[in-house]
This record gives C-alpha cells, structure tokens and sequence, in this order.
C-alpha cells in the first residue's frame, strides 16, 4: 500500500538526513571542479562535474515542483532537482532533443540557462527552447509532439504567483507531451536525496532574445517562435476561416484577458493576427515576470478586471481568461459564468457537430474525481466510455495514448482534448466560440444573437444541471489541516450507507483511490468523498500545488433537473449542503477559518 503523502516525505527526509546535510554546499567544503575531457558528453563540449548536496523536500506534488521563487534561487537548488530529472531518466536521454520554455515570471531566463548547460553536460544533443524561455504549458506539449522531441521542461509555478517574494516551478513532460507520471516523479524525488555531481557544460550562455539555431560542437540550441507548432495543431482541430467570419460578425464581440501572463502573445496571434479580432480585445497581454503584482488564475476572484468589464451595462458577448502558463481558462458571457465542470460537458456534448477535428465522434471522456457530474451525463448520453480520474492532468495521458478519451477536464478550470496532453485556454476559448458560431448559423448578423448564457441554459434543460462550487481555504496550518483530514477518515470510518448528515442520506464515503485502466497503477488517498443518494457529493482535499502551509479545497455538488431550478444561483442552491460540508468537517474549529479565501 502507498504512504500518505506526508509520511511518505517525512520518511524520505529522516532517512535523507542519516546520511547528509541538506542546504546549499558551504563555500569551504565544495571540492574543487572537476573538468574532464572523458566526461564530454556530447563530442566538442566539456563537461564539469560541480559538487553538490542534496536539498530537502524537492518533492513533485500535483503538477511539478513549486516553490517560493527565493528557495529556487538558492545555489544548486534548480540544477539540484534538473540533475536529478536527468538522472532518473537514465542512458535514454543521450543524443535526444529537449524542448524547454516557461510562463515568462521571474527566475525564468536564469533557468533555462542553468537547463540548457545541464542538458548538455547530461548528453542532450539539441535543446529548443522558446524566444525569451518563453512557451505556454499547452504549447510547450504541442512543441514536444510537433517535432518528436524526447521530452520537454516547463519552467513556471502556473496559477501561482510570480516574482522574487512569490513562485517559482519546474516540470517535466514526456514524448507524448504529457506531464510525468507518478512512477518518474517519484524516481526523481529519490534522486534528490542523494544527488552529489552537477554534469555542467562549459558552454556560455546562450542569447534566447533573438530566433536560430547556437552550436557548441556537436550540441545545439534552436531558439524557436513559441506559438508556431501550438498554431499548427490549432489549425488541425479548428475551423479557422469559419472563426473568422463569426467574429467578423457585428453583433458579437469578445475580450480575453492574459492577466499579464504567457498568453498574451498567443491570443494577439490567434484571435488578432489569425481571426481577425480587433487588438483591443486581448486585455493585459504582455507578459510581465511577477504577472503585474497579481494572481494570474482565471477566476471570479482573480480575474476581477474582466468580471468587471462581463458585468458591465453594455459588455461583451464573450469573456475569456487564462492562467500564468495558458493552460487554464476561465469563459464567461454577458453577465454570465460557465463553470468549468459544465464547461467541459458542453463543449462534449457539441464537439462532434461543431469542431472538426471530432468530427467522427468522440472516443471517450474524462474528469478528475472532485469535478461535478456533468460530463457523465453526456457521456451515458453519447454512450461514450467515462473516466473519472485523481485531480491532475497526467492521469489523463496514458487514456488518450490508449485512444480511449478525445476530450476531458477538471473543475479547476482545466479543459483539453487529445490534440495535445495538456490542458489548454486557447482550445477551450476555440472551443466555446466554435460552439457559438454553429448555434448561430441561421441568425442573421443583428439579429437575436444565441449567447453563451442560451448555449448552458439549452445544455442544462436537457441533462439537468449539477451546480457546483468549490472552497479553498488557503495557507492553513499544515498541521491543523492534517488534523481535520485525520477526523474526517474517522467519520468515514464510522459512517454507512444510510447515516442521515442533514437533509441528506449517506450512500458511500470513502478516500479516492484509482487503478490506471491502462498499466494499472494505483494513486491512492485522492480525496475524501461523501456520496449522497440523490447523487449530491462533498469532496475535501489538500492541493498539491501551493508553496507553504496547506491549502484546504471543499468541493460541493448537487444535482436538480427541475425546470424551475435551473437558474439558481449556484450558492445559494448548494447552502445547505455546504452548511453539512461545515459541520461534518468542523472545518472553523480545526483551521479557525469562518470564510474561505476563494469561491469559485
Ligand atoms: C490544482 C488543481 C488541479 C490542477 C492543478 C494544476 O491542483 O486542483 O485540478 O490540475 O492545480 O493546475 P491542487 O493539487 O492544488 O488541487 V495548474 O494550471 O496550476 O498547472
Ligand atoms: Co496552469
């Protein structure tokens, strides 16, 4: 059986600590450099081993390692972890090719120069990386498939915070361009408790500000256009010049908001340059490496600004944002929030009609377990095969490489396809106006637009509506959080089928566990869930993506498809099944939080 979380690193680290000193190596004690001919990896580059000591906790959690910006900048500790990657991929990796990029925060483009020497030093013949170490999650996947690369390092902590107070992150994705599963993260975990030699090429740095190719001897750095193979890809699931012509239509109009992150060169080049949107559309869209002061999740709370300008007098019919890396994407319309687990139902339920590259049907679909039923429904419906999977997006992966899922998503404002092996904002904001633009084939322009708010009524009056919210508690004691979990295993210990928790019955409680229906590999301790049996759900789990202390997330579904219903508001629909959450949780007495931080 796995170990939590927790006693899993704190075993590691006790039994790191045995046999060496963690933190950055005393300027006295680091023997002298080592450079050896025989080490060079790769013919004409030299090759120094540097001296180094383990750091403790560079432990990957839901996707990647992040930190606060400080801790990465410490000596060794990226090329730490980087070498260890390396390690853990073995022999594999010699005479391959590497894709590298990030979201443009703080830290990045010292990174990716320590990367590139490490890649070489590593036997890396070639590594192609972004102008500037620039390249979204969801084009770096795309970059990594397009040129058959071995692989690919993401440098960016993605919703997170930027800059030298806030994080930093790091992550590695595979050939398929999809983020490592479990069993190399946790190789590489291993690798960090004993790494000792940095294998570093003495090559200088390279200049990533301007597009070509540098060679060091044999090694090469290709310094490429970051939206170009992500464009190729689009083009290949989407109708373009069909785009075109809807949002050349006087009567719609759209803003996207970058939040001041990596999408903003991406929608000046799809929605502007490619589709023909007015620049005016792309809000905050240079890049900026703390993310102009702010927090770059597309959410009601985060993404104010453009809640502002949807809930304006005369706003536009389409709102649009994305997170730090693009990956995630938050749709709104006049006055209107499409939640993302309906998001991901609506857009299955219409791709076959309205986006070419599904054209044939979908193969399956799939969600993380805390994101609400609404895909299932489609799913029974379309009777597509249905995967409900831990929160993640690498659990994905491996069912769209069996061919089993064509698109799938998560709560947290995560929706994709297996065009790529990421999730994907631009895709999802594609999506959604492909969508638009098929509903309102027969409207003449001027006439009653069918907006986004009539696309999820239409979804909702057919399949019902599961209203979802989720509550994130954020930076809680560790401690204090792991004790509310330890007494909520305890109610699941001693509830059964039939406990009364409120208004509602008891059908099953249990931690999430999952068997990987392809190689069968088993995550488990997912999330503690309580299932009702009017399909009603309440979910608790810690994120594994926060910097410091522990972050509480309390997700809450229910289910109506009474027509009088349908357009409650979410909040007041779920008070009191969120009331229940509260108390069985006793969640204010363990954390001393009345409110959450967010509500989404
Ligand atoms: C969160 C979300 C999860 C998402 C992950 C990465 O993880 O809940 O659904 O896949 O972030 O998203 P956690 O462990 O904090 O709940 V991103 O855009 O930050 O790469
Ligand atoms: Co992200």
């Amino acid at each position: 059986m796995r170990l939590t979380q927790t006693t899993r690193g704190a075993r590691a680290a006790t039994r790191s600590r045995d046999v060496c000193v963690f933190g950055p190596v005393p300027a006295r004690r680091v023997a002298s450099v080592r450079v050896s001919a025989a080490m060079a990896a790769v013919s004409g580059v030299t090759v120094k081993e540097v001296p180094t000591k383990p750091y403790e906790g560079q432990k990957t959690g839901t996707s990647g390692l992040r930190k606060k910006t400080k801790e990465f900048m410490q000596p060794n500790y990226l090329a730490n972890w980087v070498q260890s990657l390396f390690a853990a991929l073995g022999d594999e990796v010699k005479g391959k090719s590497l894709g590298l990029g990030g979201d443009g925060r703080y830290y990045g483009k010292e990174a990716a120069q320590i990367i590139i020497k490490l890649a070489a030093g590593n036997g890396f013949k070639r590594v192609v990386v972004g102008q500037d170490a620039l390249m979204a999650t969801p084009a770096a996947s795309a970059l990594i498939r397009q040129r058959k690369l071995y692989g690919g390092l993401i440098m960016s902590a993605s919703h997170n915070p930027g800059g030298p107070e806030n994080d930093f992150g790091i992550k590695f994705n595979y050939s398929g361009g999809e983020p490592a599963p479990e069993r190399i993260t946790d190789k590489i975990y291993g690798e960090t408790t004993k790494v000792a030699v940095l294998n570093m090429a003495d090559i200088p740095d390279v200049d990533l500000s301007k597009i070509g190719v540098t060679k060091f001897g044999d090694f090469e750095v290709e310094v490429v256009d970051p939206v170009a193979d992500y464009l190729v890809v689009l083009k290949e699931v989407f109708d373009f010049p069909m785009l075109k012509t809807f949002l050349a239509r006087k009567d719609f109009s759209l803003v996207f908001d970058a939040m001041h992150a990596v999408t903003g060169p991406y929608a000046k080049r799809i929605l502007v340059e490619e589709l023909g949107a007015p620049a005016s559309c792309v809000k905050d869209g240079v890049p900026s490496p703390d993310f102009n002061g702010g927090h770059p999740d597309p959410n009601l709370t985060y993404a104010e600004e453009l809640v502002k300008i949807m809930w304006a007098d005369k706003a536009p019919a389409f709102g649009a944002a994305s997170d730090g890396d693009g990956d995630r994407n938050m749709v709104l319309g006049d006055k209107f929030f499409v939640n993302p687990s309906d998001s991901v139902a609506i857009i299955a339920a219409n791709a076959q009609a309205c986006i070419p590259y599904f054209k044939q049907g979908l193969k399956g679909v799939a969600r993380s377990m805390p994101t609400s039923g609404a895909l299932d429904r489609v799913a029974a419906d379309l009777k597509l095969p249905f995967f409900e999977t831990p929160t993640g997006w690498k659990f994905f992966g491996n069912l769209m490489d069996a061919g089993k899922c064509s698109v799938c998503g998560e709560e947290s404002f995560g929706t994709g396809g297996d065009h790529i092996r990421e999730k994907d904002g631009i895709f999802a904001v594609l999506a959604w106006l492909s969508i638009l633009a098929h509903a309102n084939k027969g409207v003449p322009d001027g006439g009653k637009l069918v907006t986004v708010a009539d696309v999820a009524t239409k979804h909702w009056q057919k399949y019902g509506r599961n209203f979802f919210s989720r509550y994130d508690y954020e930076e809680c004691a560790s401690a204090d959080a792991d004790k509310m979990v330890a007494h909520l295993r305890d109610v699941i210990a001693k509830s059964k089928k039939g406990d009364k928790f409120g208004e509602f019955v008891l059908e099953k409680a249990d931690d999430f566990e999952y068997v990987d229906p392809i190689d069968g590999s088993k995550a488990s301790k997912q999330g503690l869930r309580f299932v009702f049996s009017d399909g009603s759900r309440i979910i608790f789990r810690l994120s594994g993506t926060g910097s410091s202390g522990a972050t509480v997330r309390l997700y809450i579904e229910q289910y109506t498809n009474d027509p009088a219903k349908l357009q409650l508001d979410a909040q007041k629909a779920l008070g009191p099944i969120i009331q229940v959450a509260l108390e069985m949780s006793q969640l204010e007495k363990f954390t001393g939080r009345k409110e959450p931080t967010v509500i989404t």
